[in-house]
């Protein structure tokens, strides 16, 4: 074994079972986990996630061995169902800076409750988001989008419509990302690589064929989670198309909080903080439904999202 440096640092940027490249010293790095720490990995998934700052020991060969993970500025996770078995978190980028939930114009038709969570995930990890509407080519099939968005900017989150074909959107697009580490979150089919492709053509990832015919059905086309160097400046998370999308160790107690123009209604209600904002007499964000000052979409989609917890 030849060590060259205990001391190495890296950044993991994609991973398959049980090997992770990490990036160091401008190369990269295909790794294992210690002994130590396999033996930790009872309450994750996996102990090490992309995006994760990591020490490692260079054994030569372009190997090397993860030996410890270093902390996380940011991890945004969700429960990884095992069946029959209990509930993982599986952490899908650390260190992230911001979350990108992307939905198609039209093929697959954009399901906002999907939206709510993806935006509930990144304000409990204290991430921004910003929305991305993709094939814009097809908004003519839509004509509720426009309104639908509205929502969504009134609450303060930036959208970019954006069109992989024709390149619409891409420009402005990377001036949101520069610099930056974003998470591309959505359904399968939406379009997620495609976009990373149009936004860094050199990266020539595999998308789907249009003649496939199964977009949205649910067939994964890209397989791993992985980040991407962006040459404009900035790292960018491809993750495959996830179905279900759970909410990891949020609290019912604090999911008005997490719904930002909600925010300034907690602990106005009557009941105060017990308030669950359902039927009780005196809810202040009850009344912010009526006034016309918080969607009642959106205030059905946290009444759903709160029977979950
Ligand atoms: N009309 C149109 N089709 C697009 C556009 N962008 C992507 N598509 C098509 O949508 C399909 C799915 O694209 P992908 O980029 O593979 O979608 P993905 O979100 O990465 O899917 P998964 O990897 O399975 O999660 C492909 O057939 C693309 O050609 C677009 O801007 N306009
Ligand atoms: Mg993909
Ligand atoms: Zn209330």
């Amino acid at each position: 074994m030849n060590i060259t440096d205990e001391n190495d640092q890296g950044v993991v940027f994609r991973k398959s079972t049980g090997h992770y490249t990490v990036h160091t010293n401008g190369h990269e790095i295909d790794c294992e986990l210690s002994s130590r720490l396999y033996k930790s990995t009872h309450s994750t998934a996996d102990p090490v996630a992309i995006g994760d700052q990591v020490r490692l020991l260079d054994i030569g060969q372009g190997c090397g061995i993860i030996t410890e993970i270093l902390p996380r500025r940011s991890k945004f996770s969700r429960p990884l169902p095992v069946s029959g078995q209990r509930v993982f978190e599986q952490v899908i980028a650390a260190n992230a800076d911001q979350v990108l939930p992307v939905f198609a114009a039209a093929s697959p038709t954009p399901k906002w409750g999907l939206l709510d969570r993806y935006l509930v995930a990144a304000e409990a990890a204290g991430l921004s988001s910003q929305i991305v509407i993709t094939k814009m080519d097809l908004a003519s099939e839509n004509d509720a989008l426009e309104a639908d968005l509205d929502i969504y900017r009134r609450i303060g989150y930036p959208t970019h419509l954006v069109c992989a074909s024709t390149g619409e959107g891409v420009e402005e697009l990377k001036q949101a990302l520069c610099g930056r580490m974003s998470v591309l979150v959505g359904k399968s089919g939406v379009g997620k690589t495609s976009l990373m492709n149009a936004l860094q053509p050199d990266l020539g990832l595999r998308v789907k064929s249009v003649s496939s015919g199964e977009v949205g059905k649910g067939r994964h086309t890209t397989s791993h989670l992985q980040m991407f160097e962006l040459d404009f400046g900035g790292r960018l998370v491809d993750t495959p198309g996830i179905r279900e999308f759970g909410l990891w160790n949020i609290h019912a107690e604090e999911l008005a909080s997490l719904f930002p123009e909600m925010t300034r209604y907690v602990g106005q209600c009557k009941f105060g903080l017990s308030c669950q904002h359902d039927r009780e007499p005196g809810c202040a964000i009850r009344k912010a439904v009526m006034d016309g000052h918080v969607n009642p979409y959106r205030y059905q989609n946290y009444m759903r999202l709160r029977e979950e917890l």
